[in-house]
């Protein structure tokens, strides 16, 4: 069953004893982000924070911040079975007879129920505040002692693409410059900056419309992160993902729709050419990404429910609840990756490498080169373009333990011979390279090189105990009275 709204999941986090209420006050300023660090470090819950200071609302955080958490979120008992669920959409073949047809349909019922509906009205428009608001009402969280300044850190920034009026949901921080104006940190790369250089490009001097939602359902929170190609409406796959189509409602001054059941939404638009300095901010690399200019947000209109939820996250040194969020994106996406790259056995994002600075990926390898072929197509498919490191090894080692492909991977390389480095496009939080958003990559051939390698000398076998001895010890070790294993 779908989540209604946010307040149906946090119920259900509660009942499932994945939710802490704290009951007296804790200030939005730093408190709210040490409370979230020592929960998420801990394997802590989720926390509700029921009174705030300088505010009347209350801030959820840490709801997806665990593995459990994010079953729950997308009401599954394991993230495979989402995999699995898209495997299915995958695989469909075209029906034979009658009979497959008839067997179909349920299928078909299930893709026509995920597309998203407009519907009149929804929670979110229970206030609705024209004039004499202000953001300063909402417990918005200063999450680090070097911030820039207060930061919405889990908002769906909605727009719409000026040529082809497709829909884009995206989660991009907006830092507070006062009671109606924030940041709008779309990098680079991101489909809010593409919307609005394709208006600047236009040449039209006109606004850009843009609202953001702050909290909704998991599954339709959530898949404002994940790394959809440009043309696929981020809520038909939370559609998809809660198995039932989110309500969308029009927002009141501007052509922009959002979730009808969202907590908060925030309807503005931004002046194009108009640049404000953002950051610093305590970043999810665990450094604070440095100041820079990025687009300004004007708020015109705030709809919200009569009691909403804020919701928040913070980010810093890993592991943060984004790692257990980018954890479920690793699996989600591995049988789409699998599409183009059917050799990919498994790939691991380590919380160390905060996706972007390493992959983790094995491989069957079938042919000369081919670990470097995988490489040259993970930097050349979407958001994996950013990958700092991406280290090959064959399938037969586990790329969920690190350790094991350390050890392997480091044994495996003649270093001059197997790594490669290449230029291109890297993440904007990258404060190394040698320019902004360019620079250099790595990546680490580490499979067994073949003679149609170029490799001419032995390649010797790992250790391993025969099976027989292995069962006959296992005997006589509890015999002698040790410990199992
Ligand atoms: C908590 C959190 C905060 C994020 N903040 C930003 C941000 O400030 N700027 C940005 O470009 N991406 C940010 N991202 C990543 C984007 O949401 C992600 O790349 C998304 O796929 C972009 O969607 P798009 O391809 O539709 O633009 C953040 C992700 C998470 C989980
Ligand atoms: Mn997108």
């Amino acid at each position: 069953m779908a989540f209604d709204d946010l307040s149906d999941f946090v119920r259900a986090l509660e009942r499932q004893g994945e939710l802490k209420r704290i009951p007296f006050e804790v200030d939005p300023y730093l408190e709210i982000t040490e409370f979230a660090d020592r929960s998420v470090k801990t394997g802590g819950p989720a926390l509700l924070f029921e009174k705030t200071k300088g505010s009347k609302f209350p801030v959820l955080i840490n709801a997806f911040a665990s593995m459990r958490r994010m079953e729950i979120a997308l009401d599954v008992d394991d993230i495979n079975e989402v995999a699995e669920r898209i495997s299915g959409f995958l695989e469909m073949q075209k029906p034979e007879g009658l009979l497959d047809k008839l067997r179909m349909l349920p299928k078909l019922a299930e893709i026509n129920a995920m597309f998203p509906k407009i519907v009149s009205s929804g929670a979110c428009k229970e206030v609705v505040r024209h004039d004499g608001f202000s953001l300063s009402e909402f417990p918005i969280l200063h999450c680090w002692p070097g911030d820039g300044g207060r930061f919405i850190t889990l908002p769906l920034v909605f727009s719409n693409n000026p040529e082809t009026g497709k829909r884009n949901c995206g989660m991009y921080r907006m830092q507070i410059f006062d009671e109606k104006t924030t940041g709008m940190h779309w990098q680079k790369h991101k489909q809010g900056a593409e919307h609005y250089r394709r208006l600047i490009a236009e040449g039209k001097n006109t606004r850009m419309p843009v609202a953001v939602a702050i909290g909704s359902d998991p599954a339709t929170m959530y898949s404002a992160i994940l790394p959809l190609p440009p043309a696929v409406d981020e809520m038909l796959f939370a559609g998809f993902l809660r198995g039932k189509a989110v309500e969308m409602v029009k927002c009141e001054t501007c052509d922009v729709e959002v979730p009808a059941n969202s907590e908060i939404v925030l309807e503005g638009y931004l002046n194009l050419g108009e640049l404000r300095r953002e950051g610093p901010f305590g970043d999810h690399t665990g450094f604070y990404s440095l100041d820079d200019d990025y687009p300004v947000f004007h708020v015109e209109c705030i709809t919200h429910r009569k009691n909403p939820i804020y919701t928040a996250t913070i980010v810093g040194p890993p592991p943060m609840e984004d790692f257990y969020m980018g954890k479920a994106i690793e699996r989600i996406f591995l049988p789409l990756m699998r599409m183009q790259l059917p050799e990919v056995r498994d790939i691991c994002f380590p919380p160390e490498g905060v996706f972007h600075n390493l992959i983790l990926v094995s491989i069957r390898k079938s042919y000369p080169g081919q670990a470097r072929k995988v490489m040259h197509a993970l930097w050349g498919l979407g958001q994996a373009m950013f990958s700092k490191c991406i280290v090959v090894v064959d399938e037969d080692v586990d790329v969920q333990n690190v350790s094991e492909v350390v050890w392997k991977a480091l044994n495996n390389i003649d270093p001059e011979r197997d790594i490669q480095f290449v230029m291109g496009p890297v993440d904007s939080l990258d404060h190394s390279s040698r320019l902004p958003n360019y620079g250099s990559k790595m990546g680490i051939d580490a499979t067994t090189k073949w003679r149609s390698e170029g490799f001419a000398r032995r390649w010797p076998n790992v250790i391993e105990m025969s099976p027989d001895v292995v069962r006959r010890v296992d005997e006589l070790w509890k015999r002698a009275g040790l410990n199992r294993k």
